[in-house]
This record gives C-alpha cells, structure tokens and sequence, in this order.
C-alpha cells in the first residue's frame, strides 16, 4: 500500500466501541504465536481505551478461546507441522495451520497481564468450534454461528468502531471487514495492530483490502482528547 491516509478531529461518544482483539499470551512475544512486537501495541490501546472510558463509549475484548482438539492445530493433523497452507472446502479452517494456542483455561490463552481488562465492558469468546476457525470477532470462518457481538454492539447502539489487537492479518482484518458488513463506519488502528504476515505478503494484502473496502484508518492522534 502506497500511504496510508488516516482520519482527523473523531469526536467519540457512546455510539463508538474500541474493539481489541486477542490481546493473550499466547500472541505476544514468548507465547506459541507470537506476533513480533505484539507487546509494543500495549501501552498505545490502554490509553485509547482509557480515553473512551471518559467520552462514555464501549470497550469489547475478543479472546480466542480454543479446545485443545481444535482444528486450527497442526498437531490434530498427522504430519503437518505449523505454517502449513490448509484450507478445509468450506472455508472453516485455513489458509495455514496453526500451531497449538488459546487453549481454554491455559495460561496462554489469559490477557495480558498488563491489558486493563478492568476497562472492558464486554469480552467475547471465539473459537469454541473444534471443527471450525473464528478468525473474526464477530462469526465463525464459515459464517454459520455467531458470537454475539453484534447483538450485543445494537444492543447499545453502536454505530462506529474501532478495531484494534492482534493479529493484524487475521483476527483484526476479519473482525474488521464483518464490522463493515454488518453496517458499522470501521476505523482500523493500525498503529495498535500487529500482523503475522503468513503467507508472505498477507498484511499488504489485508491492508490493501481492507481501505478498498471502504475501511478507515485512525490513530490516537486522530482523536480530539
Ligand atoms: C489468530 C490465528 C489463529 C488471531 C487467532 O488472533 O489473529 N490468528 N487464531
Ligand atoms: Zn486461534
């Protein structure tokens, strides 16, 4: 992508959520999915979510949230290791496979520790499926089950959000492009995203999508404080 044009003077207010997805051990440096420098997007989201804290606006946390049999694991498939490309006909698992991560009650799958949870309205869990990926915040890969986040955004008649976390080529992308979907004005903090870049070229492609799309992008100092 050539440059990125971000936005200016957003004054928030309770139609607005801060969506941050992922934000768990298990993506930032040290966990089994490590995305590099997933931990220097920390600082940047607990300040924007502070801010929205005082204008009244929604806070949502995502969590992946997996069985240990998920199929998203290599290691549920004899001979394949992680960063393999698999794509199930369906579209429900792939384009790679996954090494082991989020599983339900490990420490891996806990925020971390320095994410200011206390500020979330909201957390939605994803992923429960063993047979089927949830890269989006919002419904499963193959599009037949919801989370509930969306119920929950009209319940309190979200119109615009705010999509930030990990990774920035999957979760953050497909939560992204539902939001968009389902009718919200998407605002893509890139600075507060990281990506995996699996396979090579994926974050220029998602970022590409995502402003042809008709996405925004914004960044802390897009807010008026
Ligand atoms: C994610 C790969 C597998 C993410 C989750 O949060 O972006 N990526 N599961
Ligand atoms: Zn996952």
């Amino acid at each position: 992508m050539e440059r990125i044009d971000f936005e200016k003077d957003i004054e928030l207010d309770k139609k607005d959520a801060l969506i941050i997805v992922d934000m768990q051990n298990d993506f930032i440096p040290g966990g089994s999915l490590a995305v590099e420098e997933g931990d220097l997007i920390i600082y940047g989201i607990n300040q924007l979510a502070k801010l929205l804290k005082k204008k009244k606006a929604t806070i949502v946390l995502t969590q992946d949230w997996h069985p240990k049999n998920h199929l998203s694991f290599a290691s549920n498939h004899p001979g394949k290791n992680p960063g393999d490309e698999f794509m199930s006909e369906d579209g429900a698992i792939g384009p790679v496979l996954w090494p082991d991560h989020c599983v339900q009650g490990t420490k891996g799958a806990e925020f971390h520790k320095e994410v200011k949870t206390k500020l979330a309205d909201k957390i939605i869990q994803k992923g429960m499926n063993p047979n089927v990926d949830s890269y989006s915040g919002f419904q499963d890969n193959d599009k037949k089950s919801k989370t509930g986040l969306k119920k929950y955004l009209d319940s309190k008649k979200i119109k615009h959000i705010f999509v930030c976390g990990l990774a920035l080529d999957y979760c953050c992308y497909y939560t992204a492009m539902d939001g968009f979907d389902f009718g919200y004005e998407v605002f893509f903090l890139v600075n507060l995203t990281r990506g995996v870049d699996l396979p090579v070229g994926n974050v220029e492609n998602a970022l590409n999508n995502l402003k042809n799309t008709g996405i925004k992008f914004a960044k802390i100092e897009s807010f008026i404080q």
